[in-house]
Formats: C-alpha cells, sequence, structure tokens
C-alpha cells in the first residue's frame, strides 16, 4: 500500500479563495488538495488532508500520522505558526520529516508573522509561492523520504 504523506492546514484556510484574495490568491482550499493529490501521486505517495481551525485536532492529525507511521508532514500552520507550543512538541514526538509552507511570503508581511515555532522542526521552509508551495513542498519532501533510503 501506498505511504501517505499528512497535508494539515491551520485556523482559516478553509476561507482560501473566498476571503483576502490579494494576499492568499484565488485558489480554493479544494484546489490546493487537488494539487496535492496530484503531487503526491507522482512519487507513489497517498494524501490525507486536513483543514482544522483547532488546535487541538491539529495535534491529534500529527499523533494520528507518527501512529500510521506516515511518510512525512506538510504543514501551513497559519495563525498557529508563531504561538503553537503543542504542534510544535507534537511533530518533535511525531519524528517524521515536515515541511513548513506558507502561501504568502511573510517576511513580506508584519513582523509579527516572522517568528515562526514550528521552524525549529521543520527539514524546510517555503513561503510566498502561492498555492504552488504545496507542490514544491511534496516534491521536496519526496526527495527527502527517497535520500533517506539510501
Ligand atoms: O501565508 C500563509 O500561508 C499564512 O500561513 C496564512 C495565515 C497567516 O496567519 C500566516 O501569517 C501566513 C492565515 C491563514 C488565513 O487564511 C485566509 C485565507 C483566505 C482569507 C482569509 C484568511
Amino acid at each position: 500500500m501506498a505511504k501517505t504523506i499528512y497535508v494539515l492546514n491551520g485556523p482559516n484556510l478553509n476561507l482560501l479563495g473566498i476571503r483576502e484574495p490579494g494576499i492568499y490568491g484565488h485558489a480554493t482550499l479544494a484546489d490546493v488538495e487537488a494539487l496535492c493529490r496530484e503531487t503526491a501521486k507522482a512519487h507513489g505517495f497517498a494524501v490525507e488532508f486536513r483543514q482544522s481551525n483547532i488546535e487541538g485536532e491539529i495535534v491529534n492529525s500529527i499523533q494520528e500520522a507518527m501512529a500510521n507511521k506516515a511518510a512525512g508532514i506538510v504543514i501551513n500552520p497559519a495563525g498557529y505558526t508563531t504561538t503553537s507550543v503543542a504542534i510544535l512538541d507534537a511533530l518533535i514526538a511525531a519524528g517524521l520529516p515536515v515541511i513548513e509552507i506558507h502561501i504568502s511570503n511573510i517576511y513580506r508581511r508584519e513582523e509579527f508573522r516572522q517568528h515562526s515555532l514550528i521552524s525549529k522542526v521543520a527539514r524546510a521552509v517555503l513561503a510566498g509561492f502561492g498555492i504552488h508551495g504545496y507542490a514544491l513542498a511534496i516534491n521536496g519532501l519526496a526527495a527527502i523520504i527517497d535520500a533517506q533510503k539510501k
């Protein structure tokens, strides 16, 4: 059976394509999911795609990824990026390769967006590629997983 990449999305990302298109573009979260599935499939991976506005549910998804021996995690922690020790701790405990992704370039935005706790555990961070960043994140994660086998 194909190994699984968990793609986790934090609060308000369900509003993609509906509000603030000037910052986040016109694509919806369903478009992001389709892009992730297509990209992962090309590498032989299945995808568990989740969005939650609730911190504990994101922690539960990370623990599920760990229990299911997932191949890795791509996470856009959104508003929890700079605040969630709980998500950071769960990612550390999971021990899986993690890629952090942001649709916007957080370094061109307000200073408070630029201090990610999650980056401490991320193997790589992508910001500013729009939703294409999710495809780049999955391609990069696939390369990391491939390199681990050698
Ligand atoms: O650029 C990103 O992907 C962010 O993670 C998005 C977060 C923001 O707090 C981070 O600083 C950067 C916000 C997600 C909210 O998404 C929305 C999407 C459409 C409309 C309104 C909010």
